[in-house]
């Protein structure tokens, strides 16, 4: 039976904006999550003005001061054997307003020296490009992603961190959760998108257009460091028809499809058939130029990454109010939900990567898989979080179980390895990490950190290449 290949890679994934903070630091320009406050509606909450108010709290503001903090980070991480980092480069600590005509140096030396500071400890950085991060400029001047002009931008900042990283950085990923554009525009794709029937037209062009942006940056990835990676990276926690009923696995399937077809764009480099009825029936209409289909089909991604935490349920006819996480849909009674009521399936995780690997037949890394709950403090100073060590536990042998299947994974990269800003909620008291801040919703406290129970096991899991569970 295969098992987890010797050099995989095991380790962490966090985002610029949910850990660094220091946002306006060294010249670093505002980008559109430094505008999120904290609450489920958070989305609902921002001003359509696009400003910040006085006395409002931001939690991407201070995060876990990670900025200041990475060098104490990294040495946790690095005793905890990790492999690999996954994080993003802050698009705006590069070019504060998107367009400038030149990069911000203090920006760049401040990612040289953090990634040679994983390295120091052995190990290896996986960059996300844009992690949720486009430049707050760029969505007010241009209005986001369905303006073609963001393309142009994104393949300049591309090719300075290629120039600069190109000895410090191997694996690379494009847009986090790219098919989150259909249900967190704001987020996936720098835009604020009105709830009316025009949305899908600028989601789907705002889609397009990332895809050009896309192939351009793994043309240039690929022309500029050779035997780079870069990937894909897509939010792919499943749905399960509800019943038997064919109408709930009919409709299941399509759900599938809203995510797939970023996928499929990206890694088979070209249109799937499904998707121009559904545009007909959208009334959507993508402009492309001259040149587009060519450079899709030419500059497909070297894998897949994806995240998943999840599965939901769905009924046919009931609205679709996401594709894929955060869609939890109808009760599944065989499933226990996290306290954010979050279905836990270890299944589901087996599942999705058989159906991905059968659909690509390409390298697959598991970007973001992780449990957020709340933690206690014991009298003892202890932090007993077993319901976090047991998920872990539970989706390390499903994927040994895809391993075994024959998909190809290389990497696992747990989402929070240290407690982060919620990405949903902005709350910093739903926490995934191994380790500890000491910071609440209202944003106070000392930023200490502290071990929780999982450090020691993931630590032993990674040791044992994923065999001591
Ligand atoms: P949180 C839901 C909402 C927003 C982003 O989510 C999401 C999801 C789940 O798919 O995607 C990823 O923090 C995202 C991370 C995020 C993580 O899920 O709401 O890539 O930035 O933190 C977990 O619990």
């Amino acid at each position: 039976m295969k098992t987890f290949a010797k050099n995989f890679l095991w380790g962490g994934a966090l985002a610029a904006n949910q850990c660094e903070g220091a946002y306006l630091e060294d010249g670093k320009g505002l980008e559109i999550c430094d505008l999120l406050e904290t609450g489920k509606d958070r989305f609902i909450k921002l001003d359509p003005a696009l400003e910040l108010h006085e006395g409002h709290v931001y939690p991407s503001h201070e995060a876990i001061d990670f900025y200041h903090h990475y060098k104490e980070d990294i040495a946790m991480f690095g005793e905890m054997g990790m492999k690999c980092l996954r994080t993003s480069i802050a698009w705006s600590r590069i070019f504060p307003n998107g367009d400038d005509a030149e990069p911000n140096e203090k920006g760049l030396s401040y990612y040289e020296d953090m990634f040679r500071e994983l390295h120091r400890w052995g190990i290896e950085p996986v960059i996300t490009i844009s992690h949720f991060e486009t430049p707050l400029a760029l969505v007010k001047k241009y209005g986001g992603w369905d303006n073609r002009k963001l393309v142009g931008f994104f393949e300049r900042y591309c090719k300075v961190l290629f120039e600069r990283y190109k000895d410090q950085v191997k694996y690379w990923m494009t847009f986090n959760e790219i098919n989150n554009t259909l249900k967190l525009p704001y987020l996936a794709a720098g835009m604020v998108v009105a709830d009316d029937a025009n949305a899908p037209q600028r989601q789907y062009q705002a889609a397009h257009n990332m895809f050009v942006a896309n192939a351009l940056a793994v043309k240039a990835c690929h022309e500029m460091i050779p035997g780079a990676k870069i990937g894909c990276m897509l939010s792919l926690s499943t749905a399960y028809p509800n019943t038997c009923r064919p109408e709930d696995v009919m409709e299941t399937y399509q759900l599938r499809q809203r995510s797939l077809f970023f996928s499929d764009v990206m890694l088979r480099g070209r249109y799937p058939s499904y998707i121009d009825r559904k545009w007909e029936e959208l009334g959507v209409q993508v402009q492309m130029e001259p040149g587009d289909f060519e450079l899709i089909a030419q500059n497909t991604n070297d894998y897949l990454a994806f995240s998943y935490y999840m599965t939901s349920t769905h009924i046919a006819g009931m609205k679709i109010r996401s594709n894929t996480g955060g869609h939890v849909g109808a009760d599944n009674p065989y499933l226990e939900k996290s306290k954010w009521g979050w279905p836990i399936d270890p299944v589901g995780l087996r599942f999705v990567c058989n159906e991905l690997y059968d659909r690509y037949q390409k390298p697959m890394f598991i970007a973001e898989n992780g449990l957020g709950t709340a933690d206690t403090i014991d009298s003892d100073g202890r932090i007993r979080d077993t319901a976090r060590m047991e998920y872990l536990k539970k989706h390390i042998e499903a994927l040994q179980q895809a391993v075994a299947d024959g998909c190809d994974i290389f990497g696992y990269t747990w989402w929070g390895p240290i407690d982060i800003v919620s990405a949903g909620t902005g709350e910093m008291e739903k926490r995934y990490g191994f380790i500890y801040v000491d910071k609440d919703n209202q944003g106070n406290g000392t930023l200490q950190r502290r071990k929780k129970d999982s450090f020691e096991y993931y630590k032993k899991v990674i040791a044992s290449n994923g065999q001591d569970l």
